[in-house]
């Protein structure tokens, strides 16, 4: 079996989110040995370096959304950087910066499932739903919003970043897991689109296990998997460092369940880092124990299977 090649692409911005500090978390993901990590379990590893884009001017919102012109342009950035990779069959990683580059991550990856026939799933691993619009949204950042963008419901300049007047996807590739804080009308907003979301509440009734069985059903071999890992998806307790904690997360051992399930399913084909803010964290722990879940994401198996 030959090596499976990913790409690391760092993208250094805290453009969308509402804290200062995202912008450091390729390098703290670098610190902390992400690349060798990987190639130590026999992939074949490229890292890009950071693409580049403009400086976080940190300005109120405008009609309610913050720095929009400048979201728009690193998500073209990131667009065309992971659309690279997949075209070149490598699976990118995509290191943030906050969650608002999933927009221009998954709007790559959908162009590349079209062209190539492949269905889409994306597991959304986040605290929040991130189906936030301008006139829901009290503060505007678009990090809250990536997954109504890509839904078709947001500004024209991100819905329609792949250039054509449809959504980017149907809300029916995410599966959403994790979630444990949602604004009254973005509640309103994600059970009228109908989101599978798997939040807290149904992980403490049914577990972990049931909640990723269920999220990862149906798949098969044409399948593409996206994984989009906000890292403020863990309880804070083990990942003080992002910007929004919330309390009452996954645990260490359900986070390493959720990684080791979709590793099984061997079909992970790109991954988003995102939300890792070391101005939040302790000596890099958060940075070395994402490097640890995304090991088992990639197989690693921590204890006594094969
Ligand atoms: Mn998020």
């Amino acid at each position: 079996m030959s090596a499976i090649r990913v790409s690391l692409i760092g993208a250094p911005t805290d453009i969308g989110a509402g804290h200062r500090g995202a912008s450091m978390g390729p390098e703290a993901l670098r610190v902390a040995g992400l690349g060798e990590a990987l190639s130590s379990r026999g992939l074949d590893v490229v890292d890009r370096g950071n693409l580049g884009g403009p400086h976080n001017p940190w300005l109120p919102p405008v009609e309610g959304h913050r720095h929009l012109a400048e979201v728009a342009e690193w998500n073209r950035a990131v667009m065309t950087a992971v659309a690279a990779e997949l075209t070149e069959g490598r699976l990118p990683i995509l290191l943030g910066g906050d969650h608002s580059l999933a927009i221009g991550s998954i709007a790559a990856v959908a162009g590349h499932c079209r062209r190539t026939g492949k269905s889409l799933r994306v597991l959304w691993l986040d605290a929040h739903a991130d189906f936030n619009t301008s006139t829901l949204t009290p503060s505007g950042n678009i990090h809250g919003m990536p997954v109504a963008c890509l839904c078709g419901q947001g500004p024209s300049i991100l819905t329609g970043i792949a250039g054509d007047d449809l959504p980017v996807v149907d809300p029916g590739v995410f599966r959403q897991i994790g979630i444990r804080s949602v604004d009254p009308g973005e509640k309103r907003l994600v059970h009228e689109v109908g989101l599978d979301i798997y939040d807290m509440r149904y992980i403490d009734e049914h577990g972990m296990r049931k909640a990723m069985t269920d999220a990862l059903a149906d798949l098969d071999e044409d399948t593409h998997l996206h994984v989009s890992f906000d890292v403020d998806f863990l309880d804070p307790s083990i990942a003080p460092g992002v910007g929004t904690t919330v309390r009452g997360g996954p645990t260490y051992r359900e986070a390493q369940l959720v990684m080791e399930l979709i590793a099984d399913t061997g079909r992970l084909g790109s991954l988003d880092i995102v939300e890792l803010n070391p101005a939040f964290d302790k000596r890099n722990q958060t940075a070395r124990l994402a490097v640890d879940l995304v090991e088992s994401l990639f197989g690693k198996s921590t204890l006594m299977r094969g």
